[in-house]
């Protein structure tokens, strides 16, 4: 039988959620939520600090293993940032930002309204989100309760005291190590003005924003989340002024790949200023945002807006860790580990967010896995390479392994296969398509995506894949595998697609997998 199903104090789904709406509201009307087992005379082997993808999973290996774990967290739920203010609602406004995008493109015709001119709500879909999103927070408590049998202290601030030794709720708490998962949070703007009421990052987002947006919002910055959340914006009807100092999109390896997605954002609309710095953001007499002023590589430019929203990477969590145990970090402020999560501090494990790039799911899981099977003695070796990636503009844009440009520097026979094929009618092509782009492909052809497959002519392996659609990233989860292990064009060509497919790899490899010598198609 699994662990604490049957237990005569399960909490439903249901119930939880109540629980976590309750903490949120109020979190000192409902005080640490407690689940630990006092009877339990064994140590602990492990306190997570911090609950969230890092310190789930971390938790839930230790436990399968057999140890005796506690996750603390100062939220109410398990999960961290990712249900709360990260991935969850930026799948929610990508969600949005394609649908808009494909109702936009056809405004007036078929079934679709008419939207031209029109704004949508900004705020209503975020109040959306924060009522939906206890749902998933409270089954990631029941999960890891009723499921796992995690033990853990949530809505409760943790405090380290020492390398065994943590103060949350009012009481003391020791283990044979500590492992540190506390997570990252928004790096600030350093401008003047950018305490203004307006002025937004993912996480106030969805816990301040307090009125509808305006008409023209400036973004600050060109990574994944100023990306995503102003493809979102320009989706709602309203012009969106992106400032980037460098490049954005640049996290894309393959140039054709990043040129066809910002072009698509471009047309939408979106104005992307690049080489500008944000000089101050103006207020009114409420102290809310009226203008941003900025220096540009063509002059000073000012921009009237009441909505201001900045994404300029993440800062780890480490202060506590630095002040209470002497953690090494490097420049960023992340934790420094070893191969084994070790901190520099004797029996101390980190993972996640916490010990730095890449921040994402994958990492913060997997990191937590591994140093739960470091505490339990396992000898260990993790470092993240050779991930897959991905993003959303109004598209989700995939990819793994070398660009074309890489692949060229590296290899002296790159083969390469694309659609739209290079051609004389350019993106103007009603393939690829698929799910979610089929109207686009008859329709709005440019629209309907772009793919790539890269090749070494010579051993025959795939180097690199590269999509603009939907739908792709979860193939491309195991296609990296495979291409870690070697994969091949002629094995590609053996694997049977689920034709529409969004990847249409396996059937452009079939095409030429009879050929000797590989040529481009
Ligand atoms: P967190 O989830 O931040 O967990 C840290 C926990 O520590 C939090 O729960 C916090 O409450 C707790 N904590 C902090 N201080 C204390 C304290 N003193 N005492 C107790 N608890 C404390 N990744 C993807 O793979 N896919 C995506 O689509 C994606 N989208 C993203 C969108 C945005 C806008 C952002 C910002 C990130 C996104 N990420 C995405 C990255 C992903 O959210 C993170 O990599 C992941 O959440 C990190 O997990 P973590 O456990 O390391 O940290
Ligand atoms: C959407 C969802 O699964 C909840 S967010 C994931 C948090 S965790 O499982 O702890 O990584």
């Amino acid at each position: 039988a699994e662990p604490g199903r049957n237990r005569a104090d399960a909490l439903s789904v249901a119930q939880w959620k109540e629980k976590i709406e309750r903490a949120l509201a109020c979190p000192q009307a409902v005080g640490p939520i407690r689940n630990i087992k006092d009877e339990d005379p064994r140590p602990f082997d492990a306190i997570f600090i911090g609950g969230g993808a890092a310190g789930r999973f971390g938790s839930a290996y230790l436990r399968a293993m057999g140890g005796r774990q506690l996750v603390i967290d100062c939220w109410p739920f398990l999960g961290g940032a990712c249900p709360h203010s990260a991935c969850v609602p930026h799948h929610v406004f990508s969600d949005c930002a394609a649908e808009l995008m494909l109702a936009r493109s056809f405004s007036g015709e078929l079934w679709f309204p008419d939207l031209r001119e029109k704004l949508t709500s900004i705020k209503e879909v975020v109040d959306l989100f924060r009522k939906g999103r206890t749902g998933p927070h409270a089954v990631m408590n029941y999960q890891s309760r009723e499921q796992l049998d995690i033990e853990f202290l949530l809505n409760a601030p943790a405090r380290i005291l020492d390398r065994h030794t943590v103060e949350a709720g009012g009481e003391i708490f020791r283990a044979r190590h500590l492992v540190l998962t506390l997570g990252a949070e928004a790096a600030p703007l350093e401008a003047p003005g950018s305490e203004l009421v307006g002025v937004h990052n993912y996480a106030t987002l969805v816990e301040t924003l307090d009125r509808e947006p305006g008409a023209t919002v400036v973004v600050i910055g060109g990574g994944k989340t100023a990306v995503e959340y102003g493809c979102f914006f320009n989706a709602t009807g309203r012009r969106v002024i992106m400032l980037v100092r460098n490049r954005p999109l640049d996290m894309i390896p393959d140039r054709e790949t990043r040129a066809y997605a910002l072009e698509r954002m471009l047309q939408q609309g979106i104005e992307i200023i690049e080489g500008a710095d944000v000089v101050e953001i103006v207020g009114d007499s409420a102290r809310r945002v009226a203008r941003v002023v900025a220096a540009t590589p063509d002059g000073p430019i000012e921009i009237e807006t009441d909505f201001v929203f900045h994404a300029l990477g993440e800062r780890p969590r480490s202060r506590m860790a630095v002040e209470a145990l002497g953690v090494e970090i490097d420049a960023k402020g992340a934790v420094i580990v070893d191969e084994a999560l070790q901190t520099s501090a004797p029996g101390v494990f980190a993972a996640g967010d916490l010990i730095g790039s890449p921040m994402e799911m994958f990492k913060a899981r997997k990191s937590g896995a591994y140093a739960a099977r470091a505490v339990m003695g396992e000898k260990v070796s993790y470092r993240p390479r050779d991930w897959p990636d991905f993003l959303h503009t109004h598209y989700e844009v995939s990819w793994l392994g070398l660009g074309e440009e890489d692949a060229r520097e590296k290899f002296k026979n790159v083969v390469v296969m694309k659609l739209p094929p290079d051609n004389p009618d350019g993106l103007n092509i009603g393939l690829p398509a698929s799910d979610r782009t089929m109207l686009y492909a008859m329709a709005r052809p440019h629209m309907s995506g772009f793919q790539k497959l890269i090749l070494d002519g010579d051993s025959r392996r795939v180097l690199g894949a590269h999509h603009v659609g939907y739908g792709a990233k979860d193939g491309f989860q195991y296609l990296n595998a495979l291409v870690r292990g070697g994969l091949t064009i002629d094995q590609l060509a053996e694997m049977d697609e689920l034709f529409l497919n969004p990847t249409y790899f396996i059937q452009l490899a079939r095409l030429r997998a009879g050929q000797p010598n590989l040529t481009n198609l």
